[in-house]
């Protein structure tokens, strides 16, 4: 049997960034003062930070040369033209407009195809995404497999849809109400879990037969594309870069948030094939993002985006990526820690329902835990349960999801192995201290996406 060797970072650090770790006493003090919620503390305050994965990642020397590069003309920039080229070559979309963001792609997308009284069919909600298909007089399906909603289901592809549930809900709106089917790579709020080819594949062949449109939300989709290389039998010979782009053909077109696989701090894109809805998506563009050849974003933003998309799909880069995430899941699963199963692509997700069981849902359970990790060792982690599920837009009720998390997100090419080792000790320590700790109580809910501003205390 040959030695296990170890895989290691294909970069070394160059600039370092000062992060400093608060007193316990100060740290309590700023959770209190954030209203329990990690979205409400000063970034000054926090240690490591795995709050997102979203333009938190670092730039490569190769991107901030880009930066110095940036033409920024108002129209026809020549960075905007290298972005093109770059989604061109690498998801192979035959047209692009840049915004600002992932949420001004989804907000043009959905004000261009969808009617009031529509359906969109998706593999899990996503926040943003939901609330502009909704806003858009929409209402989201899901239409995930059932596995999807178990912590413990060690499924490979827990992204994939459910064909009869897709079917069953066509069968009763009708095929002309559904404009779209939503299809995300990597499903966040599933635990970061991929969508398989073959299934992509079935989807694109049901939508055919039916006329309608699939499209896919891009934003980790370098990710999925490395799942489909490791997991799914007949692709292990394939370049991540290849199995991106037949993933992205099965699609009529995407959204995506650059502030994740494509390695920017800022900046997304919508892009499409069909040259009509093209000139729709080019018309809106410019009423809410800016002119189409920049979009929200400049010059040299679009440049370090376009560089970002070349390096996001190198192998060795993409291996290390997920390496990491599955550095941190291993070590939460020695210690018995409760996670997502299998070890998504972004993020490990805690299941804050089998940790703190003496905690009911409506008093917050992932909530509380993010707050107790952060008061523990300065680690910011995000809820991704019943706060970020929102309320029934019909009946006003709390949304209940089946899965109550705390997502350890691993921003890009940010953090070393010793930050991993500081964060599975402090949450395996709070896991041995678990029986004692209670909830908490929502004192201000704002209307929209309330996990990023609701303030809570402690019961
Ligand atoms: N995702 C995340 O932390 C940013 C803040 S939480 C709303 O995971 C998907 C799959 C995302 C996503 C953002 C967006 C929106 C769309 N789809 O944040 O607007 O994970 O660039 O993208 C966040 P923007």
């Amino acid at each position: 049997m040959p030695r296990h060797r170890s895989w290691a970072e294909p970069f070394r650090i160059k600039v370092v960034e000062p992060i400093h770790l608060l007193s316990r006493a100060e740290r309590t003090e700023a959770m209190a003062r954030a209203g329990y919620n990690t979205f409400l503390l000063r970034s000054d305050d926090v240690f490591i930070d795995l709050l997102t994965d979203s333009g938190t990642s670092a730039m490569s020397d190769y991107q901030w040369a880009g930066m110095m590069l940036g033409d920024e003309a108002y129209a026809g920039s020549r960075n905007f033209y290298h972005l093109e080229d770059a989604v061109r070559t690498h998801y192979g979309y035959r047209h692009m407009v840049p915004t600002h963001q992932g949420r001004g792609a989804e907000h043009i997308l959905s004000q261009i195809l969808i009617k009031p009284g529509d359906h969109v069919p998706g593999n899990m909600y996503f926040t943003t995404t939901r609330l502009h298909q909704e806003l858009a007089g929409g209402t989201f399906h899901d239409v995930i497999i059932d596995e999807a909603h178990d912590p413990t289901s060690t499924h490979p592809f827990k992204g994939n849809v459910d064909l009869g549930k897709l079917e069953r809900l066509v069968d009763e709106v009708g095929a002309e109400h559904v404009p779209y089917v939503s299809v995300a790579a990597t499903v966040n709020m599933a635990g970061g879990q991929p969508i398989s080819m073959a299934n992509m594949r079935a989807v694109r062949e049901y939508c055919r037969g039916k006329g309608i449109r699939v499209i896919l939300d891009a934003t980790r989709a370098v990710e999925n594309a490395y799942f489909i290389k490791v997991r799914e039998p007949g692709w292990s010979d394939r370049s991540v870069a290849e199995i991106l782009k037949e993933f992205c053909s099965l699609s009529d077109g995407c959204t995506m948030s650059g502030k994740k696989d494509a390695l920017v701090n800022i900046g997304g894109w919508l892009a499409l094939n069909d040259d009509d809805l093209f000139d729709e998506a080019r018309n809106l563009v410019v009423v809410y993002e800016g002119l189409h050849t920049y979009g929200g974003m400049a010059g040299r933003d679009m440049e370090a985006m376009a560089r970002g998309i070349e390096e996001s799909v190198q192998e060795d880069h993409i291996r290390a990526r997920i390496g990491q995430v599955e550095y941190l899941g291993r070590h939460l699963i020695d210690e018995g820690v409760p996670i997502v199963l299998p070890i998504g692509g972004h993020a490990i997700f805690l299941d804050a329902k089998r940790f703190y069981p003496q905690i009911p849902q409506d008093e917050f359970p992932a909530q509380t835990l993010a707050a107790e990790l952060y008061v523990d060792s300065g680690v910011r982690a995000m809820e991704r349960g019943i706060v970020s599920a929102g309320r029934n837009s019909t009946t006003g009720d709390h949304n209940y999801p089946k899965l109550e998390l705390v997502r350890l997100t691993l921003p890009r090419r940010v953090y070393t192995q010793a930050h991993m080792d500081v964060t599975w000790e402090s949450v395996a320590e709070l896991y041995e201290k678990r029986d004692q700790v209670r909830g908490l109580r929502m004192v201000y809910e704002p209307k929209y996406l309330r996990f990023f501003q609701a303030r809570f205390e402690r019961l």
